[in-house]
């Protein structure tokens, strides 16, 4: 029913995107958003993301639901100030399908964005579905000087073993090492310092989410943590929003 309803609905007035912030606690202003898809279906009513996208990926719409966001959450950066960021996550879909990198690859250089404030977020299992496919892609949004981050990170089988491999800039460790600050403090926060650590090692930046409370803030700052994306410093927002906390935080 969601396939269907996808297929016949105008999804570039239907889609639409909230900006989250991810923010440097060493400077104490925001550097990017991450943009996370809506949709408003006129037949549905809302439908969330994790619904939509799959279903988008099983009916083969996922590269042109791909591309209108693109545009629209280059749209939302191009009127930021030049220092802050996008990051945009792409599905497993589009990863393997050489075109459709290539066409992302063409809206983030007709947009006027600068393609070093672009970062695409992929999780673990996107880019192991299928490796060398994967990497082509990576190393195509790459050259164009994009950023890579992998997302969620820790939430599988997470492993050090292929990071070197594939052009990562960034990673994103996955919400549960901040819930389990709560519960089991000591092992949460050892293994948050860790990762940390690793990526500070690797020069890779690594982003923490989750973080919903100032005392969480102060315990990943306490394990080393540079930038944060959390409810604490701000839920998704609208791009309107957006603007007005880029006005009171810059
Ligand atoms: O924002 P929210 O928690 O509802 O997001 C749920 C999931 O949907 C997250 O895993 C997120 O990565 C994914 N998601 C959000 N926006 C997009 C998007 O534009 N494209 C893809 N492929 N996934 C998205
Ligand atoms: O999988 P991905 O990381 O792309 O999904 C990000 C999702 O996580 C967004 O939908 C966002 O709403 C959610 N999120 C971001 N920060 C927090 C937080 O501090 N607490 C909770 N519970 N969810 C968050
Ligand atoms: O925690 P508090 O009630 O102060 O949060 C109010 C709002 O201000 C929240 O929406 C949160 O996103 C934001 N906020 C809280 N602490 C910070 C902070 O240190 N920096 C920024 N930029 N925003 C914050
Ligand atoms: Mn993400
Ligand atoms: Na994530």
């Amino acid at each position: 029913r969601v396939k269907q309803v996808l297929r016949d609905s105008d999804l570039e007035a239907e889609l639409y995107l909230l900006f989250q912030p991810q923010y440097d606690i060493m400077r104490n202003r925001p550097v990017a958003f991450e943009a996370l898809a809506r949709w408003q279906s006129a037949v549905l009513g809302p439908v969330t993301p994790d619904v939509f996208i799959v279903a988008a990926e099983r009916s083969g719409l996922i590269e042109r639901v791909s591309e209108i966001l693109l545009r629209k959450a280059l749209a939302a950066a191009a009127v930021w100030p030049q220092e802050i960021g996008l990051s945009f996550n792409l599905s497993a879909v589009d990863l393997v399908s050489t075109s459709a990198i290539a066409r992302l690859c063409t809206i983030v250089g007709e947009s006027g964005v600068a393609p070093g404030r672009v970062t695409f977020e992929l999780t673990e299992t996107a880019m192991m579905s299928d490796f060398e496919k994967a990497r082509a892609s990576m190393e195509m949004l790459a050259s164009l000087g994009c950023r890579i981050a992998l997302d969620d990170f820790g939430s599988g089988y997470s492993s050090f073993g292929y990071i070197h491999r594939f052009p990562l800039h960034k990673i994103k460790t996955d919400r549960n090492f901040v819930v389990r600050l709560g519960e089991d403090k000591a092992v949460g926060f050892g293994i948050l310092r860790a990762i940390i650590e690793l990526c500070a090692n690797l020069g890779v930046e690594c982003i923490v989410e989750g973080v919903e409370t100032a005392n969480e803030v102060d315990t990943v700052r306490a394990a080393g943590a540079r930038y944060i994306q959390g409810y604490h410093f701000g839920r998704p927002m609208t791009a309107v929003a957006a603007g007005d906390y880029l006005d009171a935080e810059m």
